[in-house]
């Protein structure tokens, strides 16, 4: 009967049982068995143990066990314990050898397969680790702009249409009649700042770009913020960089094991993230590194030179890119004023937030008068008709209002290294990816 068993034990925790009996349970990571002494390395969601024993009858690695034993110090095992095996009982004995063996896996011979694999692979460490910390940054963003007053919103995914323009949208049969999946809550998150004047989601988009890059999933987790009566993009600004030092903060305090496991740092967030225009940018770029910049917005090789110049010049990792010409931005963007007063038919306020040499946020403010917005719309050539629902709210009294979208794949992949972002999404969608 369950009240007569020891409690389970964490492997994190054996530094507290030295000597006691304690029961653990979870995963052969990996096995030795040296005919008259056995060797199980234990992966439990903490962590991993050595466990000794004798005369035992090894399952496959992967199979769940359950192992009671005595905690010894042990300086050379994982973890600094040892636990001296008295009773092994498989739970869920694995039927088949792993096609990969966990703690051999190396990414960089073959990451198709390792991603063929994932439903074993991404048990490694390494992998579990990267999920880890997007879990806690996730809880970070959320903590944080409750703090702020911020309200959590859920949007539909099955939309009918477009919200940042372009063609990288997904067509779905809804029913017989034609629909999209989201490819941002933008529409809905603006509307939402009617209810609750500021809010959050957190939720997957649906982009249908067809290149295969290591900045672009088809599916990709977007932290939406939306936030009203702001006076102009900059309150959004600000908002993102208290949010940022709150997140990294947290991450210091949860995270630094999987930090540490993968070799990288928390970064530190200035208290005034440095900003500057996207035409200055671009001449800077220009100017101190001889990299001409084509198209309108930062190639990916100009957003890795600013960084490197913000890094080198200001030891900040985080850059804030403003002013994006109207070209660049989609029909929802507030035009900024001119010296004059009046607002600029070019330059809107529209930013980006670039860090370790990535784009990782889209934001600014958005227009909220209606007939700006009827203007904007039809400038744009879309088909007003087909975003009545959303410009309806219009008509009654929108503030002043913007926001922003952080990448969770972009972010956690920077954060700790990690060289494609389908590694920083556990079962990624990418160009010639659907399974598993
Ligand atoms: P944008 O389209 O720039 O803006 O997206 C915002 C952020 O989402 C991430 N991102 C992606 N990550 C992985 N794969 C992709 N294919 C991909 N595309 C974008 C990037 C990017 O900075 N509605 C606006 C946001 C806003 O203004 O609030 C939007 O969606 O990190």
């Amino acid at each position: 009967p369950a009240q007569q068993r020891l409690p389970r034990t964490l492997t994190r925790d054996l530094n507290h049982h030295d000597g006691q009996t304690v029961r653990l349970q979870g995963f052969v990571h990996a096995r030795r068995d040296l005919g008259g002494v056995q060797f199980v390395v234990l992966r439990d969601v903490s962590g991993v143990t050595q466990c000794v024993g004798k005369g035992l009858n090894l399952p496959l690695a992967e199979s769940s066990v359950e192992v009671t034993g005595t905690v010894k110090a042990h300086p050379k095992a994982p973890g600094g314990f040892e636990v001296q095996i008295s009773e092994f009982r498989v739970i869920s004995a694995a039927v088949e050898a792993s096609p990969v063996e966990i703690p051999k896996m190396e990414w960089n011979v073959n990451p198709e397969t390792m991603l063929d694999y994932r439903v074993v692979t991404v048990r490694g460490l390494k992998e579990r680790a990267a999920l880890k910390v997007q879990a806690e940054l996730v809880a970070a963003f959320r903590d944080h702009l409750m703090t702020e007053g911020f309200t959590e919103i859920s949007t539909p995914k099955i939309v009918s249409a477009g919200a940042e323009g372009g063609a990288n949208l997904f067509p779905i049969d809804y029913f017989g009649q034609g629909a999209y999946l989201a490819q941002s809550p933008q529409l809905y998150k603006q509307i939402m700042v009617g209810v609750f004047e500021r809010v959050f989601e957190v939720a997957p988009v649906y982009r249908a770009e067809e290149h295969a890059t290591s900045r672009h999933l088809n599916e990709y987790l977007s932290l939406d913020v939306e936030m009203g009566f702001i006076e102009d993009e900059e309150d959004v600004m600000s908002l993102e960089n208290r949010l940022l030092a709150s997140i990294m903060t947290r991450l210091k305090a949860t995270s630094q094991a999987e930090f540490d496991l993968l070799g990288a740092t928390i970064p530190d967030v200035p208290a005034h993230i440095p900003r500057i225009s996207l035409f200055d940018a671009r001449a800077l770029v220009t100017e101190k590194y001889g990299h001409q910049v084509g198209g309108k917005d930062l190639d990916p090789e100009a957003e890795r030179l600013l960084c490197q110049h913000y890094a080198e010049t200001e030891g900040s990792d985080f850059v804030f890119v403003t002013k994006y010409p109207r070209a660049a931005r989609p029909f929802y963007a507030h035009p900024d004023s001119n010296a004059d007063g009046s607002l600029s038919s070019e330059i809107t306020r529209g930013f980006d937030l670039l860090f370790r040499g990535i784009e990782i946020t889209s934001g600014g403010q958005r227009i909220h008068d209606h007939a700006m917005l009827m203007d904007s719309i039809a400038a744009y050539k879309l088909n007003p008709e087909s975003l009545s629902g959303y410009t309806e709210v219009f008509k009654y009294g929108m503030p002043p209002h913007g926001g922003f979208a952080i990448g969770a794949e972009r972010l956690t992949a920077k954060l700790l290294g990690i060289s494609n972002v389908r590694y920083a999404r556990a079962f990624p969608r990418d160009r010639h990816r659907l399974t598993p």
